[in-house]
């Protein structure tokens, strides 16, 4: 097929083994890290997904990295919480059945935490659920964060969505 734009996902701070990852390389991660249906997880979500643990294993993870951070340059927005929170149970959307996740869902990479708090309740909360992910990375401390704090923040975010 003629030149498609291929979607990559950067990995890079606090690991050993930086990565350019495609939507083939992140299917070829083990099998014991893919989700094949995303829907059976978090219910009214689709897709097919690699837990986080799986890539942090891939790049080779130091200790040192306490924060992930989760970077979307296309509308710049960027979130930074406490890897031990969601090193167990975070995901990363990165297709759909028969091809890329469109950005209507958060493609062409999403993270998902399956069970997160409300929007800004905690440092782990829905809003940490980043759409068009193009880079994590791992920091010892928190990095840049502009998530929205209140409300009012909350609102005026949204109005951009619809
Ligand atoms: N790139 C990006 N990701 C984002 C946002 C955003 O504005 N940009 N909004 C966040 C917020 S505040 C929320 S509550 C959730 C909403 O995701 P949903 O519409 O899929 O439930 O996405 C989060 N991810
Ligand atoms: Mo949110």
């Amino acid at each position: 097929m003629a030149s498609e734009h291929q979607a990559v996902l950067q990995v890079d701070g606090y690991v050993r083994r930086p990565a350019n990852l495609t939507v083939e390389d992140l299917s070829r991660l083990d099998r014991q890290w893919q989700i094949a249906d995303v829907g059976q997880l978090v219910p009214g979500r689709q897709g097919r997904a690699v837990r986080l643990e799986g890539l942090l294993q891939y790049v080779n993870v130091e200790p040192a990295a306490h924060y992930l951070g989760l970077h979307a340059a296309v509308d710049d927005f960027h979130a930074s919480i406490p890897l031990a929170d969601v090193r167990a149970s975070g995901i990363l959307i990165y297709r759909l059945a028969d091809g890329p996740l469109p950005a209507d869902q958060g493609g062409p990479f999403r993270f998902l935490i399956p069970d997160p708090a409300a929007c800004h309740a905690a440092e782990v909360d829905e809003c940490a659920n980043v759409k068009f992910i193009d880079r994590l990375e791992l920091t010892s401390k928190k990095g840049h964060d502009n998530r929205p704090q209140d409300e009012q923040q909350h609102a005026r975010l949204h109005e951009k969505d619809s």
